[in-house]
């Protein structure tokens, strides 16, 4: 293992486990990608680049979550997606949640059209297999959204990421809803924080993982350096009954840019996380993109992250 002081996470010796070499077809990148566990196998949600800059979605299926990854030939399809074709759009960063109550997997990434701007888009699937466009979720300039793995208050409840042109408001917000279609309850959960690595934009990660403490939150921060973005992973715990309650939040960042693959890249001195796994044995492992690049997964106790998370209280 390589182990960098200071940092929760350790980074997995065999990192990058998949880059565009894994891939059965010419493409540019492969980065940013959900995960979960299916049926005792690691599930991964590919985002991938192709070389004309669209994007598409794959599986990839793994024993151990770590290599020997079987990749899909073909690109995901959505059953109904004639509102996504009509946005003319490509669409990046899945992130899945699987939700008990339900018995179904549902899958949140961002939508792109260069006209209307950038939304929220909502799929779901029971297998895998056959994937159905639910619907977006949210008006442009809204995205990062990540679904709780069970409803607050009998509402699917979720984190975003609203930003405007009109400042530099790229905070973490809440949002509710009682069937994906109409949400509201809107409200703000936390900001950037001045002089902090996290003062540019803040964003949601992971999904949120459930604790004795609250609500784990792994999210984005972005610092604005004089020779460009560095986007690094900081931990925040939120109220289980009102998770836009922030009971406490890091100081020093949990992952960011360090190894090569981090640091170059199509963008580089990126470390951005999808989604995470939490094992039976207490540890968690983070999957993230290096540098919009490759990916990667680094790991941690689950009680190094709460205790992270609880660095600053309130
Ligand atoms: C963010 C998202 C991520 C990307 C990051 C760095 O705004 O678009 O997909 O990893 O920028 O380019």
């Amino acid at each position: 293992m390589i182990s960098t002081r200071g940092e929760v996470l350790i980074r997995h010796p065999k990192n990058p486990i998949i880059t565009i070499r894994d891939i059965p077809a010419p493409v540019n990148s492969v980065f940013n990608s959900g995960i979960t566990k299916h049926e005792g196998k690691y599930a991964m949600m590919l985002r991938i680049e192709d070389l004309d800059r669209k994007q598409h979605f794959r599986m990839a299926w793994s024993e151990n979550g770590i290599d020997n990854w079987r990749i899909q030939k073909n690109a995901i399809e959505f059953k109904g997606d004639k509102e996504l074709r009509d946005y003319n759009a490509f669409y990046y960063d899945p992130r899945i949640t699987w939700m008990p109550e339900d018995q179904m997997y549902y899958i949140n990434f961002a939508v792109h059209s260069d006209r209307l701007g950038v939304r929220g888009g909502q799929a779901r699937t029971r297998d895998f297999e056959s994937f159905e466009w639910i619907g977006f979720g949210t008006t442009p300039d809204c995205r990062n959204c990540v679904l709780f793995p069970e409803k607050i208050d009998g509402l699917y409840t979720r984190l975003d990421r609203p930003h405007g042109k009109d400042g530099t408001r790229n905070y973490i917000w809440l949002s509710q809803s009682p069937d994906l279609v109409f949400w509201g309850k809107s409200r703000f959960v936390a900001g950037t924080r001045e002089h902090w690595w996290d003062d540019a934009y803040v964003g949601p990660g992971a999904v949120p993982i459930k604790t004795s403490k609250g609500w784990l939150n792994i999210y984005h921060g972005v610092y604005r350096s004089c020779s460009g973005m560095i986007y690094r992973l900081g931990t925040m715990m939120l109220d289980l009954k009102d998770p836009s309650k922030v009971l406490g939040r890091c100081g020093g960042y949990v992952l960011g840019p360090r190894e090569s693959y981090e640091r170059a890249g199509d963008v580089p001195n990126v470390v951005f996380t999808s989604g995470a796994v939490v094992e039976d044995s207490g540890e968690v492992r983070v999957y993230y993109g290096g540098a919009d690049t490759v990916m990667c997964v680094a790991t941690a106790r689950l009680d190094d992250l709460i205790a992270s998370a609880m660095e600053y209280p309130g």
